[in-house]
């Protein structure tokens, strides 16, 4: 850890979320008072003589002081330890995997997890010996019967899930893999930090594709892994160093740009999510609403504990099946037809088709009547009477 990164966060324990999102990890600098960190376009750095290095810093695959700001705050708005930031969510859960796997080793992943998650999964981490089994993060006895003692080292969740919603109780979830040796790691990308901090509810690892609700403004792929233990950590600095998928400065510094209004923008996505799920739950053309926010909702009460509120990722099933929901898709003019999710501006997707078309004929196949909103900030009515349009 750079002395900056520790020196930052300790100082910003105990303060609110507010508060840590837009001071934690960076103090102004000291020789121009610079209130925002700099964008470090460097990818070397000047030693005092051979070794002698400034600050830790060595070259830029290693440490570069915009990643470092990024990466202080977000392991304080986790609650973690240490964070790390890399060019996509999915090159976090990559560095990840083979930090943590080996061959032989076996992993229990959500039976709807995201498409792309899968893939790394089935596609990827399998050709080199790692297995793997889904089960429903909803159900605890479910998971605990795919766990394999002495092979399984990672239980993974997402909670929310992509693209059903649906809740895994982590508390509970932590126990059933630390009594098999192994360790919890829990994609939070659809509740972000604001709505939860699994890491304080006993998982070992946090995973964000920051891409979503953290940078929040659709202009930066990215992702993070964050943590408590500082052995993992260490685990973490070699693999990140060592398989070099970094986040760059220029998208570490958009990405603590986004961060700064993280919480206005997550109690907006909420309220909008809300007026949203009332007015399809009253749509003739609506068969379903899944939100975890819904008392119907299996998730519901878990939802309730440990999260602030119910984010703004809403699923819904449109009578007709396929076709009506392509229809719907194709007829929003606010709402852009288009993957990604948790942008400030709002989207519409067709699961089956388009962010899951890589799980079609698996277990993890997604309903074809099924339609993802990722509900952005604008203006409430407009995004119903959007909805209104398309759905009649
Ligand atoms: O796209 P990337 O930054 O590599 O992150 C992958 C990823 C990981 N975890 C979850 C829960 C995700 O939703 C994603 C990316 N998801 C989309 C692009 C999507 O539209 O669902």
């Amino acid at each position: 850890m750079s002395e900056q990164q520790q020196g930052s966060q300790e100082s910003t324990k105990g303060q609110g979320f507010e508060t840590r999102a837009i001071h934690a990890g960076y103090e102004p600098d000291p020789t121009t008072g610079a209130v925002i960190p700099p964008i470090f376009a460097t990818s070397t750095y000047k030693q005092d003589g051979v070794g002698g290095l400034r600050g830790g810093y060595e070259y830029s695959r290693s440490g570069n002081p915009t990643r470092t700001a990024l990466e202080g705050n977000l392991a304080a708005l986790e609650e973690g330890e240490r964070a790390f930031a890399f060019a996509s969510g999915l090159a976090a859960e990559d560095t990840l995997i083979r930090a943590l796997c080996r061959p032989g080793d076996h992993v229990v992943l959500p039976d709807d997890a995201y498409g792309g998650t899968y893939r790394l999964f089935d596609k990827v981490a399998q050709v080199w010996g790692l297995a793997h089994s889904p089960a429903p993060v909803s159900d605890v006895d479910r998971v605990a019967a795919a766990v394999r003692p002495g092979e399984t080292k990672l239980v993974w969740v997402e909670t929310p899930t992509n693209p059903l919603l649906n809740i895994g109780d982590i508390e509970a979830l932590a126990a059933v893999a630390h009594d098999a040796g192994a360790l919890l790691v829990v994609d939070n990308t659809f509740a972000s930090p604001y709505l939860q901090q699994p890491l304080t509810l006993g998982a070992d690892v946090v995973v964000h594709s920051t891409t979503k609700y953290v940078g929040g403004h659709s202009d930066v792929v990215g992702g993070a892994l964050v943590v408590r233990d500082l052995q993992l950590a260490e685990k973490l600095t070699f693999h990140q160093n060592a398989m070099g998928a970094v986040a760059g400065p220029f998208d570490s510094w958009l990405t603590l740009r986004g961060i700064r209004t993280l919480a206005l923008r997550m109690e907006r996505h909420c309220d909008n999510a809300e007026k949203v799920v009332a007015f399809l739950a009253a749509h003739p053309a609506v068969e379903e609403v899944i939100y975890p926010g819904l008392e119907s909702h299996p998730g519901h009460e878990v939802a309730q504990r440990q999260m602030l509120r119910y984010g703004g990722m809403v699923s819904f099933r449109v009578r007709g099946g396929e076709e009506r929901a392509l229809a719907v898709c194709e007829r929003t003019e606010l709402f852009t037809l288009g993957e990604s999710l948790g942008g400030v501006e709002s989207l519409i997707e067709h699961p089956g088709r388009m962010t899951h078309a890589s799980v079609a004929g698996t277990d993890l196949e997604v309903p074809a009547d099924l339609v993802r909103l990722s509900v952005g900030i604008e203006t409430a009515d407009d995004l119903l009477g959007d909805l209104d349009r398309a759905l009649g």
